[in-house]
């Protein structure tokens, strides 16, 4: 061969023991892995054997587009992980590769368009001067997290989906358990399945009764035979899960991040129509999650950054760790609103890019400008460093968020 590539002896495998970080600290393993070695070899606390950790910018970008990388591999291979248990259930669209993937984000696909977006900004918009009328009438202190950054998404995504008010705090512990490190395999697994169960149930009643929200249309996608009904209970759960937990977590890093920036805050008060660029910076600077997420497979033997990985291997990658990546981002552990050049990776890249980011940024934006709006002298009502933080989170995000106004 006459390429510079290194091979893996050269790669030491490193134990990556997650901590449980406080505030808006960037995991130091991460920072070190993308300054020293950014492609490595890691082990990580679940699972066997170890992975290749990808952790710059372009390298990121590349093997979450490239097809030779599949998340379908990973099915039925207990690869060294963060959680004790595989969030996804085996037919959900986060293990797909395309074509199979096409067909599944196909049929939500409708729901996540933006003249269908824009029908439910009223209602998230009332839900959340609802809930805030509701903080104000009990006077601070208040905790955000309970008032604003739990029940806004829970509600926003459960309209959507179908799911009656009476039944989302059910979700949403369902999902609190299955979407975190410190429950175990068989509570994880076990929550799982009671809320596929549960979503089963939803979409054979609106296979029976159609209506116009997402689990009507998944119902129809099964009907029309362009999903199986397994499928389409797979990618119900992941979206009901998934935008009621990250957006909470997101939402209140987001907050917690501009009560901490006061100078910040100030120019955002003082400048409204700076918020989408100011929310695009927000969400490239909060640590969203604690160390990776759902892995891939290597199919051939593909170079990544110098480095020649092996077909079979698996492999991480860290969003995080691009959006801090120098040679895209000036100062990047700065918060800066001015920035100009904003690609970041935070709702990720490629086939799996976020279904649901244009979603996300709506409620960011309705839960950031109406607190500016609503409380002037909006502040946290303890010094940061007692604020609590979740424990065993794969999704960060604090446990509280005690504001006074
Ligand atoms: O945090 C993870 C996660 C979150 C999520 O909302 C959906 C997921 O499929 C996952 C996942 O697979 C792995 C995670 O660590
Ligand atoms: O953070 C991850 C994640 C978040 C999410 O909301 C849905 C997901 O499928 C994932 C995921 O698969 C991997 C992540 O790291």
């Amino acid at each position: 061969m006459t390429t510079t590539e290194s091979v893996s002896e050269e790669h030491p495998v490193r134990f990556w023991d997650v901590p449980d970080l406080n505030g808006l600290a960037f995991d130091p393993f991460m920072e070190a892995c993308l300054r020293d070695e950014p492609v490595s070899r890691i082990k990580l606390p679940n699972g066997e054997g170890h992975a290749w950790f990808v952790t710059r910018y372009e390298d990121v970008k590349f093997v979450t587009s490239d097809p030779r990388f599949s998340r379908q591999a990973v099915l039925g291979r207990p690869i060294t992980r963060l959680a004790p248990h595989f969030i996804p259930l085996d037919e959900a669209v986060g293990f797909a590769d395309p074509p199979e993937h096409t067909r599944l984000r196909k049929s939500v696909a409708r729901s996540f368009t933006a003249p269908r977006l824009a029908r439910l900004r009223p209602a998230a918009q009332r839900a959340a001067d609802e809930l805030l009328d509701e903080m104000e009438q009990e006077g601070p202190p208040a905790d955000l997290v309970q008032h604003l950054h739990g029940p806004l998404p829970l509600a926003v995504i459960s309209d959507l989906m179908g799911v009656p008010p009476a039944d989302r705090p059910q979700m949403a512990q369902w999902t609190e358990i299955q979407l975190s490190a410190g429950h175990g395999r068989e509570a994880s697994e076990h929550a799982k399945n009671a809320m596929a169960g549960y979503l089963t149930d939803l979409l054979e009643s609106r296979r029976a009764e159609p209506r116009d929200d997402l689990a009507g249309e998944l119902a129809q996608s099964v009907d029309q035979g362009n999903i199986t009904l397994a499928e389409a209970v797979a990618v119900a759960l992941l979206i009901q899960a998934s935008a009621a937990h990250a957006v909470r977590n997101n939402s209140a890093q987001v907050v917690y991040a501009l009560l901490t920036h006061p100078e910040q805050l100030a120019r955002l008060r003082a400048e409204p129509g700076l918020l989408p660029q100011a929310l695009e910076e927000l969400l490239r600077f909060v640590p969203h999650r604690n160390a990776v997420g759902l892995g891939r497979i290597a199919m051939e033997d593909v170079e990544v950054g110098g480095v020649l990985i092996r077909k079979g291997e698996v492999v991480h990658s860290s969003y995080l760790t691009a959006n801090r990546d120098p040679s895209v981002f000036d100062r990047p552990h700065e918060l800066d609103f001015d920035r100009e050049n904003n690609p970041h990776l935070s709702f990720g890249h490629g086939p799996h890019f976020c279904l649901g980011s244009m979603l996300a940024r709506l409620e960011e934006e309705i839960i950031i400008s109406t607190l500016l709006r609503r409380f002037p002298e909006l502040r946290l009502a303890v010094p940061p460093e007692e604020v609590r933080w979740q424990r065993r989170a794969l999704i960060r995000g604090p446990e509280n968020l005690p504001v006074a106004w």
